[in-house]
């Protein structure tokens, strides 16, 4: 398997922390989407990382989605629920640190704009997203884990999405106003598959 990705997209990290949780080898090809010579775009219509190529050479994208067909392939240790309330419980909490991501992604981009192309309401609007995410995790890390009392795909998104706010919105300060997310982001913080995924700082 390759997997096409970026080190900073926190969507290619999901992937990333999801191999190394399955101990499942794939070779690491990096690719920045931004740039004149990626070739993301020949694999996903998106043009969007990460992209899984799998081992009979179809193309899986969508990090999610991605993390499904790992667990198809690997049923061990699973990331998903079988089918049930609770898987669909999960998704849904991933769906809710996937869009904190998104509204983090877009603010970090809106800013990358000429400062007079800037719009003020467009950021204060994903800054809003992010907030109330950010508040309906807290009250959701009461535990170690998320949901179902062991690792989940909720919980890698979720320590991805915060890994990214402190990466890209470092003025967030977003521990000193959920202090159990701050708790339950230190304990995963801990595992090997986020140590060996840390962004790089640029
Ligand atoms: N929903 C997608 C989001 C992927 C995404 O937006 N990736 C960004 C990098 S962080 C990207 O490749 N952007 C390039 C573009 O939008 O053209 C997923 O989960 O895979």
């Amino acid at each position: 398997m390759k997997l096409i990705a970026s080190l900073t997209s926190p969507y290619a990290r999901k992937v990333r922390i999801a191999l190394l949780e399955k101990r499942l080898d794939c070779e690491l090809i990096v690719d920045i989407p931004w740039e004149a010579d990626t070739h993301v775009p020949d694999y996903n219509p998106l043009g969007k990382v990460p992209v899984l190529v799998a081992d009979d050479g179809e193309v899986f994208y969508d990090s999610s989605v991605i993390v499904e067909y790992l667990d198809s392939v690997l049923s061990q240790p699973s990331l998903l629920p079988p089918p049930g309330l609770e898987a669909v419980r999960t998704r849904k909490l991933a769906a809710l640190a996937d869009g904190l991501c998104d509204a983090a992604v877009a603010i970090f981009l809106e800013r990358k704009r000429p400062p007079a192309h800037q719009s003020v309401e467009w950021v204060s609007r994903q800054q809003r997203k992010i907030d109330a995410a950010l508040a309906t995790l807290e009250r959701a890390a009461d535990d170690t884990w998320l949901i179902g009392g062991r690792l989940s795909l909720a919980d890698i998104v979720a320590g991805c999405a915060l890994g990214y706010l402190d990466l890209r919105l470092t003025e967030i300060d977003w521990r000193a106003r959920h202090p159990r997310l701050h708790s339950y982001f230190d304990r995963l913080m801990t595992r090997e598959s986020f140590l060996q995924t840390m962004p790089p700082s640029s």
